[in-house]
This record gives C-alpha cells, structure tokens and sequence, in this order.
C-alpha cells in the first residue's frame, strides 16, 4: 500500500510539472490514478507499456479563434477548443461546453473522464470534450446562431460520424445543436451523424434529452436495490437547474421521492412541500423558454431563495449534483452526512471535490461517480449514432429499456470492481478499474502508438 501510494504521489508530480497550473486535470487523473496504479501493480503488462502515462496525454488538442458580430455590430473574439483523448475503443465521442468559465484545463478533465465513461457503457465510443468561453446568457438567438456558426466553421475540419461526433453540454442544448448541425450541412453539403442530441426531425434519437438525468436516478435506485431500499418516499436535493437536473427530478418524482432544491448559479431554491410535477414545468419553461432565473420560482410559489449559496445545508436523504465541477467541498459532504444523507448519485461531471469523496467513503455512504452515474447520456447519444448508421430511428419504449438495461450493467460491473473486504462497494474504485481495462487492452493490442 506504501509503494502505491508513493508511486501515485510521483505519477502525479510528473502530471503537475508537465501540465502546470491546470488543476481540474491534475483532480480527475489523480482520482483515477489512485485506483489504476494499485490495481495494475501485479500485472506488469500495463506498466511496461505505460499504459496510464499514455492516458493522461490526450491524443491531441485542437485550439482556435471563434469571430463573430454581436447584435450591435461589434466584432468579438471567443476561443473555440476540441480535446481528443482517447479512440481505442470508437470515434472520439463528447460534448461542447459554451461557459464563461471554459479553459483548457477543465475540458481536458472532461475529456480525461469521457474516455472512462464511454468505456463503461459498453458501447464503441472514445473520449473527448470541447467548447468554448463564449457566454450564451443574455445574448439573443441571432447571437448564438451567428456563435455557432462560426465555431462550426472550424470545428468542422475535425469531425466527423467515424472520427469525432460532439453533443452537447452546460450551454449546449438544443437550440445550439440545431445551429451547429445546421453550419457543419450548409458547409459539407452532407447530412450525417456528425452530432448527438440533435431534433427529432433531423437524426435525433427518443430520450436523448431525458437520458442523463433518468441514468443518474437509475444508478441511484440500483443501489439502493442492492441495500433492499428504493427511491419511493425519499426526499431529493438537487442542484442546477438545466437539462440534467430537470430530468433527474422527473425521474425522482415518478418513481414516487419528494425533491426539495434546485438552484443556479446565482443561488438555491428550497421548497419543503416538494417540487411536484407541475412546479418542474414550471421550472422547464422558465429555463428553456424564457431563460430565466431560479430565484424566479421563490417569488411565484412563496418559498425561500438563498443567494450565492448552494443546497447542501438542507437534510435530504438522496443527493444529486447536476449543476458542475467541484459544487460540494469537504466541509459541504460533512455537512450531508451530519443531516443524514443516504446516497449520492453525480449527474454532473467531477461535482465532489476529492475530499467529499473521501469524506462520503469513510462514513460508507453510497457514492456514485459521475463517470458512471451520468453515463446514460452519452450511452443514448451511443444509440443515436447506431440509429443514424441504419438510417432508422428506434422506438421509444425500446430506448427507454436499453436507457434502463445499460444502467444496471454499468452499477453491476461497478460493484463487482468495487467491493471491500468489508462488503462497502467502493463504486469509484469499481468504475475507474471497469472502465480502464477496456480501453487499456485495446491499447495493448495497437502496440506503440
Ligand atoms: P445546462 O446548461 O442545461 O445546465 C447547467 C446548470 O448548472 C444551470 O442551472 C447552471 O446555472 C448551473 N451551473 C453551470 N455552471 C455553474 C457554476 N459554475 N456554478 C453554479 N451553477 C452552475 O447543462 P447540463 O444540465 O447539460 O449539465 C450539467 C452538468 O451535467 C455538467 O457538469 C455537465 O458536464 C454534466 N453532464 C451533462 C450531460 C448532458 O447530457 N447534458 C451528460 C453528462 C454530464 P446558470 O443557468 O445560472 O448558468
Ligand atoms: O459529459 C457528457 O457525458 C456529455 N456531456 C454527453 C456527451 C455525449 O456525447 O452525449
């Protein structure tokens, strides 16, 4: 145990001094890093073919200039990125983030984790993320339009249905992808699967846009299931307020739980008579049609709006982060077990800081990673791949049953990798372990590359 942890401490300071300063990288390998390297201590293949250094380089990354005229006619200048981490296993496959926020660090730790993630859901896709600091909010539908297009424009040459098929992601949703796809057919001339979570009318796929969010509540009821528990009559915090939080909250609310926050980014709404099916239309609408804020809800149904803080103070039993990174601290986690927290189930992607995770595995709460527990949107836009390949789309009730299936099967491969002496499944361990071997063996069989 000394060894490993020695040799994770001296894989990481390599990390760090070739990747200075990107801290949300050096996170999400040192989180994987801690599971592979013990595991991969008595199989000396993996070592002399340097497997895990291989992994924490992406294969490669794609930066450019996105130019574009606001409403005003001034000219702006965004920067556009494209992270391709990993292919072993299938074309690059990852979403575009549009935030403030974006830097090459956190896109490279999306796209570190995206190669795992796709690993898990068993299908053929390789790892990538990208994006840009453009910032949709406030700006008019003739802005983004005119954004996307001119971040397509580029983004174009690097893509492709067999190389690279980006979705979406914080600030891409549907009415960005529907720019996009639209920029990438005007300038190819070619109408092919070069996106996912794209419009029904145009290649789309059933369930695509509820998919993440209902993944991440099935990975909490099978484990639950496992414990002889389920999801009926628990109460639900959730964070965010976008495509993931809307749709695990409907999954929450059908299968019979009481979800008492959502938030934003300006702060959290708290609503002890539980937020039922026709508050979360509410909520839809507000943010997908009118754009607006959370604090919204507090004044139209007479609740509580907290500013700048997020819902972790609140006891509930299930937790659900699906708002972004690093959106519950050590002190947050301390705070969720001392008020009696049972499980948590990351929509989001990397939303515990290491030592939530930490703190959240000591006291043997069930905690589900987001490479795992979020997997379901990506193993949809898997689906929606196959469905354009054939030219066909697939029924609804046949999607929802593969949604389904696929998430038991990634718990179940967690919990078979992830299972202590002492019976507490360790379902970080599980899914770093089940989702390296796959792509490690294809590795293994491409030689040096
Ligand atoms: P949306 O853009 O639809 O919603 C994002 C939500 O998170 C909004 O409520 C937003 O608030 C809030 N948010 C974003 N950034 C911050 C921040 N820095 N601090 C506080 N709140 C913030 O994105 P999604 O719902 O698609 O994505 C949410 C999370 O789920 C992300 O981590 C994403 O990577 C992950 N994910 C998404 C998948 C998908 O299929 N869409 C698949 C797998 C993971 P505001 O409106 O104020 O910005
Ligand atoms: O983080 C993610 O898995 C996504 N944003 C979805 C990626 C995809 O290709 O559907």
């Amino acid at each position: 145990m000394q060894a490993s942890l020695e040799k994770i401490e001296h894989f990481i300071s390599g990390l760090k001094r070739r990747n200075p300063g990107e801290h949300e990288f050096h996170q999400a390998v040192y989180e994987v890093a801690a599971s592979i390297l013990p595991f991969i201590e008595d199989k000396p293949i993996y070592q002399k073919m340097q497997i895990m250094e291989r992994l924490s380089e992406p294969d490669r990354i794609i930066i450019f200039r996105v130019c574009w005229e606001d409403d005003e006619g001034n000219i702006r200048t965004q920067r556009g990125y494209r992270v391709q981490h990993n292919n072993s296993i299938g074309p690059y496959k990852g979403g575009l983030r549009f935030h403030p926020n974006v830097t090459l660090s956190i896109l490279k730790f999306l796209a570190f984790e995206q190669t795992f993630k796709n690993s898990l859901t068993g299908l053929p896709m390789g790892g990538a993320k990208g994006g840009s600091d453009f910032n949709p909010k406030g700006k008019s539908s003739g802005e983004v339009m005119r954004f996307c297009q001119s971040f397509m424009t580029e983004l174009s040459r690097h893509i492709g249905a067999n190389k690279d098929v980006p979705a979406g992601d914080i600030g891409v949703g549907a009415r960005e992808i529907g720019y996009l796809f639209g920029q990438h057919k005007r300038l190819t001339n070619e109408f092919t699967g070069i996106l996912t979570g794209k419009g029904m009318e145009f290649g789309g796929s059933p369930i695509r846009t509820e998919a993440t969010g209902y993944g991440a509540v099935y990975m909490m009821e099978e484990m639950l299931i496992l414990k002889a528990d389920s999801i009926e009559g628990k109460t639900c915090l959730i964070s965010g307020s976008g495509n993931v939080a809307q749709y695990a909250a409907e999954k929450c609310i059908q299968l019979g739980a009481k979800v008492l926050t959502f938030s934003d980014s300006s702060g959290f709404i708290y609503d002890p008579n539980g937020i039922d099916k026709d508050k979360l239309a509410y909520i839809v609408d507000l943010k997908n049609n009118k754009r607006g804020r959370i604090s919204e809800y507090a004044n139209e149904f007479g609740v509580e709006f907290y500013e700048g803080q997020r819902p972790w103070s609140i006891p509930g039993d299930l937790v659900f982060p699906c708002a972004t990174q690093n959106e519950i601290s050590p002190e947050e986690a301390e705070t969720l077990i001392k008020n009696g927290c049972i499980a948590i189930s990351e929509g989001a992607n990397m939303p515990t800081e290491l030592g939530g995770i930490r703190a959240f595995q000591k006291a043997k709460i069930l905690f589900a990673p987001s490479k795992a527990a979020n997997a379901g949107g990506v193993a949809v836009s898997g689906l929606e791949m196959s469905q354009n390949s054939a030219r066909i789309t697939w029924k609804e009730e046949e999607l929802q049953k593969l949604l389904r299936d696929i998430m038991q099967k990634i718990h179940n491969n967690c919990a078979e990798y992830g299972r202590e002496s002492d019976g507490y499944i360790n379902y970080l361990k599980g899914a770093n372990i089940a989702g390296f071997t796959k792509v490690a063996d294809a590795m293994l069989a491409y030689g040096v590359l």
